[in-house]
């Protein structure tokens, strides 16, 4: 969650910026709608979903600033083609990955039961095959404890080959 503790960081600032221009007309839509946020919880949600995109952009430096282990994927590449990028990863057994909407969704994260490591249920960590990220910068996270070679692809494009490889060390 170390994603969010950034955007929080980022917005929240900017807010009390906000509210030293908050008798000039102008900037009247803007403070209200940080008003209306009041509570530090609930605004962080609101500028998540606002800015999913920059949730994205500030993700890597959220993870360099922080000590939060985490490896994000994207779905799909900058180009608009179905990939997930890096297409093959290796992690840390415990470290948590963050699949992120990146282009071309919707898309899903769907592991395959037989490219698991023995024992691993792939409905605990699988998204539901009906169940899309629908929008820039949504995010499924997962953490695979058991190490070994798990393989998975995304529902929606399986037959245009977008599947991917994590390699638990
Ligand atoms: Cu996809």
């Amino acid at each position: 969650m170390a994603t969010i503790t950034s955007v929080a960081a980022v917005t929240i600032p900017s807010f009390t910026g906000l509210k030293a221009t908050a008798s000039k007309p102008a900037a009247a839509a803007v403070s209200t709608r940080a008003a209306a946020a009041a509570p530090p919880k609930l605004s962080i949600r609101a500028s998540l979903k606002d800015v999913g995109a920059a949730v994205v952009a500030t993700a890597a430096t959220a993870i360099l600033a922080g000590n939060a282990m985490a490896f994000d994927i994207l779905l799909g590449a900058d180009d608009g083609s179905l990939v997930f990028v890096p297409k093959e990863a290796e992690v840390a057994a415990g470290e948590q990955i963050n699949f992120v909407n990146n282009a071309g969704f919707p898309h899903n994260v769907v592991f395959d039961e037989d490219e698991v490591p023995a024992g691993v249920d792939v409905s605990k960590i699988s998204m539901d095959e009906q169940d899309l990220l629908n929008g820039p910068g949504e995010k499924y996270s997962v953490t695979l404890t058991e190490k070994g070679s798990y393989s998975y692809y995304c529902s929606p494009h399986q037959g245009a080959g977008m599947a991917g490889k994590i390699t638990v060390k």
